[in-house]
Order: C-alpha cells, then sequence, then structure tokens
C-alpha cells in the first residue's frame, strides 16, 4: 500500500494535522535566475538538509494597505511548522505547480504569483477574490534569499514581492489555523514594533524591512511606478 501521506512521516510526528496535510503541495522548484526546473513538496523544500544541498523554490510575499496606507500585518499562527508566531508581512505562500501559477518567463510568472497570493490571502484571511482583483497587485520586485527556522527547517526562496492597496474595503474573516493576531499598522508603528523585544518577526519581513519597505511605501500613492517591475533578483 501507498504510504505516501506525510500525516504518517516521522519528521511531522506532533505537528498540527492540517499543517502537516498542507505539506503536500507541491512547490515549484527554481534555479538561480528563477527558472522552474521541477517540482517538490512543501515539505521537501522546507527541510534544512535539502536547503544546504542547494534546494530553492519560488515563493511570494503580499503586502496590503488600506485607504490610509496602513500596512496589514499578521502573527502566524503557533500551528505554523516553520516560524510559528511571528509577525509578519500580510500574506506568504508559494505558487503551486498547478495550471495559472506556474510560469516559465517573468511576465507568466508573476501572473501565476498574483493567482496564488489572491488564493491565500483568502484561505489565511477570509478576504474575498473579488476584493483584491488580480489587476491590483503591483509586482515590485524578486528577492532571493535563506533563512533557517529551527535548525530543522527554514526557507530558501525566491520571493516575488506583491503590493496592494485595494480601492474596495476589505473585510477579514481569519482562519485561525494560519493566523494568530493581525492588526493595521502605520510606518512609525511598525518602526515601534521593532523596539518591542517581546515580538519575534520572520526572517523575510525583516529582510525586506530594512531594504526597500519604507521608500516603496512612501512612494504608495505616487512615484511607485520607478519601482516596479525590477526585472534583477535582488540577492539578499
Ligand atoms: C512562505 O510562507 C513564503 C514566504 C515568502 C516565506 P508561509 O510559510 O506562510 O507559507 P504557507 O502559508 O503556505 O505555509
Ligand atoms: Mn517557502
Amino acid at each position: 500500500a501507498a504510504a505516501r501521506s506525510s500525516i504518517s512521516d516521522a519528521d511531522l510526528n506532533g505537528y498540527d494535522e492540517e499543517q502537516i496535510r498542507l505539506m503536500d503541495e507541491m512547490c515549484i522548484v527554481v534555479d538561480e535566475d528563477d527558472k522552474p526546473i521541477g517540482s517538490a513538496s512543501k515539505k521537501i523544500c522546507h527541510l534544512m538538509t535539502n536547503i544546504e544541498k542547494g534546494l530553492l523554490h519560488r515563493a511570494f510575499s503580499v503586502f496590503l494597505f488600506d485607504k490610509e496606507n496602513r500596512l496589514l500585518l499578521q502573527q502566524r499562527a503557533t500551528e505554523k511548522i516553520t516560524f510559528p508566531d511571528m509577525w509578519t508581512n500580510t500574506c506568504c505562500s508559494h505558487p503551486l505547480g498547478i495550471p495559472g501559477e506556474t510560469g516559465d518567463g517573468l511576465a507568466e510568472s508573476i501572473l501565476g504569483a498574483k493567482r496564488a497570493a489572491i488564493r491565500k490571502l483568502d484561505q489565511e484571511l477570509g478576504i474575498k477574490a473579488e476584493q483584491v482583483p488580480l489587476d491590483q497587485f503591483k509586482f515590485l520586485t524578486r528577492i532571493h534569499y535563506k533563512a533557517p527556522s529551527d535548525g530543522k527547517w527554514g526557507e530558501h526562496e525566491v520571493d516575488y514581492i506583491l503590493f496592494i492597496k485595494p480601492t474596495a474595503e476589505v473585510t477579514l474573516d481569519v482562519n485561525p489555523n494560519e493566523v494568530r493576531d493581525s492588526t493595521y499598522v502605520s510606518a512609525d508603528e511598525l518602526k515601534a514594533m521593532f523596539e518591542n523585544k517581546d515580538l519575534k518577526f520572520t526572517p523575510w519581513f525583516k529582510l525586506i524591512c530594512n531594504s526597500m519597505l519604507f521608500e516603496w511605501w512612501e512612494n504608495l500613492d505616487s512615484g511607485l511606478d520607478k519601482y516596479l517591475g525590477e526585472k534583477e533578483i535582488r540577492r539578499m
């Protein structure tokens, strides 16, 4: 009999059942130029033993802003296998090796990342697709980074950075298996959160905050165009 389900997998013993199930999702494996070279399960892609051999996959990070240009943050659920309980940007996940989310050229890959973003904004935060239309997402750039979580698990991704300031009001219906808390913050409020030693932040969010986030954020309503569609991958 096939014993392929991760539920029976020793690496995943003791973790949340729903989060174990999601470890079977098929991520897009890419080379250092973000060219798809195959697919592998979310579990395979996030084991440090594989990352240390160079395994790299595609991801996206959404930054969602409200009418007052406040950024929606989430605190990851305790159930998350990687980076539990940490504060981070609105929503992150992976475009999957499924029709519509896989792309070879940059334009198609950006479209795939946006479609994956719409899927996960609903699954994590209960934001309905009609409130986050595809054409309101703005692609900034790609970030290649590596970050361990707890020794066993980690990230090694080419991460598509997407901004959205939806014209429609966004209603939240948070999935507690994914998200422990959420809050809208101004840039100053976010900087104040960084001073609070009781709060932990994900490594990719810190990398983006320490590089371009605040400059992009200042230009959200006018002047963002010059930052959009960067073809070069930023190595961090
Ligand atoms: C993975 O995010 C993507 C990035 C940019 C770190 P995640 O761990 O929240 O993925 P998922 O929600 O699919 O578990
Ligand atoms: Mn990942």
